[in-house]
């Protein structure tokens, strides 16, 4: 894990900087996130740039087999990023965490933001951020790499894969129809989605044509100077990263229990 080289565009993650309302919180010690620019990586990012909290960004070069490193692994064990480590933890004492969904609740729960405390408000955070957790992010993923990097086309995954993310984006733009954001107001949720649905834009789905009020909704949260800040951090080394270097494959394909 190396310190991160920033662009001057990605000064936002640097321990000095206390953006917006942070300047209330002085004296708060940076936290430490474990990165790499992906859309489970922007969900952190996103969070601490909206919540103005000093951070770190720790590029994690995933390409490379640095999250199987001991020191990462003892910060999370499952060899993913994201991962924080916040020194002003509960009781004053430092905490790690990996998994982006329990990263974001516990920023919200620290800062009181994009969380709300209602239980019935918080139930609703929770139901969209589980399905984000458990359906749109592993589903768009998996369609990712059976469209874009199986080393051999298999149609039935493709198919698979492509049909469940069509249904998710159909049940997202129905909620969206009558909602602004996905719990009602913005919130973690909708955080943990923008990065995915932002990546299925990309794969070529035709959002604005097919489901009009998803659209609406990515517009709006991309639009937020906080999201851009996030998704917008610079790792120079992940620009370089060629998905087609047998070597790059190897650490991230076919992984088996160590
Ligand atoms: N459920 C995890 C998934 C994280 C994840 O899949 N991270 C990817 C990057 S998007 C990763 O670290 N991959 C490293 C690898 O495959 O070894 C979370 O939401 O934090």
């Amino acid at each position: 894990m190396k310190r991160a080289r920033t662009k001057p565009k990605a000064k936002a993650a640097t321990a000095k900087r206390l953006p917006g309302k942070a300047r209330t919180r002085r004296h708060a010690k940076p936290i430490d996130l474990y990165y790499w620019p992906t859309p489970n990586g922007w969900k952190a990012s996103i969070m601490l740039e909206e919540c103005g909290l000093p951070y770190v960004v720790h590029p994690v070069d995933i390409s490379k087999g640095e999250q199987f490193a001991p020191q990462f692994l003892a910060i999370s064990p499952n060899n993913r990023i994201p991962a924080i480590v916040d020194p002003d933890g509960p009781g004053g004492r430092p905490i790690s965490i990996f998994e982006s969904g329990a990263i974001l609740q516990y920023l919200g729960r620290k800062t009181g933001k994009f969380y709300p405390r209602e239980e019935r408000a918080r139930v609703a955070v929770d139901e969209w951020l589980f399905w984000q957790m458990g359906g749109l992010g592993p589903m768009a993923g998996q369609a990712n790499h059976f469209r874009r990097y199986a080393p051999e086309v298999i149609p039935y995954a493709i198919a698979r894969y492509t049909d469940e993310v069509h249904r998710l984006l159909g049940v997202m733009n129905t909620r969206l129809a009558e909602h602004a954001f996905l719990a009602g107001r913005y919130s973690i949720a909708d955080i943990a989605c923008v990065g995915w649905v932002r990546v299925v834009e990309r794969g070529g789905q035709d959002l604005g044509g097919e489901f009009p009020h998803l659209k609406r909704w990515l517009d709006e949260v991309r639009a937020r100077p906080a999201v851009q800040r996030g998704i917008g951090i610079r790792v120079e080394a992940a620009t370089a990263v060629d998905m087609k270097d047998p070597k790059v494959r190897a650490v991230l394909f076919g992984q088996r229990a160590r």
